[in-house]
């Protein structure tokens, strides 16, 4: 992984290397005041805020848990915070009228499909802005250091590979290597500073091991999952939580308890595990299905993409499908080892009501009820068919 990403620092896109990228989130990092970071609400999402937040210390966040879609709703409920940089952390897809909302920077850092979207200039806000705001003089005495265009979208697929937005802020921040080990982890993604972390904390992780066994064989992989939980649950809690990680400096403080505030993570997270355990002896009762679907209660606590990445690891062999029924559709994640689910998406989706996306190896997904046999027809097929091909290919070995 290390080498793949420095022998891509070579390409450019529009005419701008990714390191050069990573400058000029720095430079606008450093000059504002008050950023507002938006990321989604997953160990990916808040790893890399606690990243970027634990490095400049200013501003404030707002945790996006609806759809991975930014448009107009989200950009009006944002117009409640003062802010003169938006940051915007693991979110697939944004409208371009989200963009035209607002007359600030914005840092844009992903690692989904890249998006397409109308980059305006800096300078014609700069012009608008001259003399009436503060913020629109601080922009003009670091003019040099920043970027012309609006957005600084940060997104390593632009560039030939793919590491996970807490692996990008990382790289951007060069500290606390556990929380970048949360995000990575958390993203199944083995990162390149891992090293740096294991001869910090050996007890945390003695060696080099494939995402999914340290997620359940090493302490760390526990911390991924503490963090995960300590995201679910009331707004009131979640942002407790959040307070309380930003004032944590070692990760032993939660896992030794050895102040206040992590034994409050710990406790919490000790708390839900027990309900996520329920649901996970629940759900293995499915066990002998294929697909194997689980679909669970409102009024449960939302695990579902941690029973998903749960019932994978149990069952590598198996199509994963967990959902949680909500006001008339499921939400659902998606797990399989053997097919690329941005393409059975493709697929599956015909006739079905809903919206999704994701990576190609776990995927989300928000289905209408009424469509939901549709769906699950859908991927049975897909699953018949692939099978074939399988067996084909076996016989017909190349
Ligand atoms: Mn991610």
């Amino acid at each position: 992984m290390i080498n793949k990403e420095k022998m891509q620092n070579e390409i450019l896109v529009d005419g701008i290397s990714i390191e050069e990228k990573y400058k000029q989130v720095q430079e606008l990092l450093l000059t504002a005041k008050r950023p507002l970071f938006v990321f989604d609400d997953d160990t990916d999402g808040l790893s890399a805020f606690l990243l970027l937040y634990k490095k400049y210390r200013r501003g404030d966040y707002f945790i996006l848990k609806t759809t991975p879609n930014l448009g107009r709703p989200l950009a009006e409920k944002l117009q409640d915070y003062s802010f003169d940089l938006l940051v915007i952390l693991d979110i697939a897809i944004i409208q371009q009228e989200f963009f035209d909302s607002f007359d600030v920077p914005i840092i844009w850092i992903d690692h989904h499909s890249p998006c397409e979207f109308r980059n305006d200039a800096l300078e014609n806000l700069r012009t608008k802005r001259e003399g009436n705001e503060s913020i629109a003089g601080e922009l003009k005495n670091t003019q040099e250091q920043l970027p012309k265009n609006k957005i600084v979208y940060l997104n390593p697929r632009q560039f030939g590979y793919n590491i996970p937005t807490t692996a990008l802020c990382y790289n951007i921040v060069q500290e606390n290597e556990w929380i970048g080990m949360i995000g990575a982890i958390g993203d199944w993604h083995y990162p390149s500073f891992a090293e740096k972390f294991i001869k910090q904390y050996p007890l945390l992780l003695s060696e080099e091991m494939a995402p999914e066994e340290v997620m359940h064989k090493s302490r760390i992989g526990t911390l991924v999952r503490l963090i995960s939980f300590n995201l679910r649950g009331d707004s009131r809690s979640v942002r407790r939580s959040i307070q309380i990680l930003t004032k944590i400096n070692d990760p032993l403080e939660i896992l030794d308890g050895t102040t206040e505030e992590g034994r409050y993570l710990y406790d919490r997270y000790f708390e839900l595990n027990k309900e996520f355990e329920k649901l996970v002896e629940r759900a293995i009762k499915k066990k002998d299905e294929e697909p194997l679907i689980f679909l669970y209660e409102e009024s449960q606590t939302s695990f579902t993409a941690d029973l998903a990445n749960e019932l994978q690891y149990r069952f590598p062999e198996k199509f994963i499908i967990v959902g949680r029924s909500k006001s008339g559709s499921a939400k659902c994640s998606l797990r399989c080892s053997y097919l690329n689910l941005q393409e059975v998406l493709k697929t599956a989706m015909a006739g079905v009501s809903g919206t999704g996306g994701g990576h190609e190896f776990a995927v989300g997904v928000v289905i209408q009820d009424d469509t939901f046999p549709i769906f699950v027809e859908n991927i049975k097929r897909i699953i018949e068919e692939k099978k074939e091909i399988t067996i084909n290919n076996k016989e017909f070995a190349f």
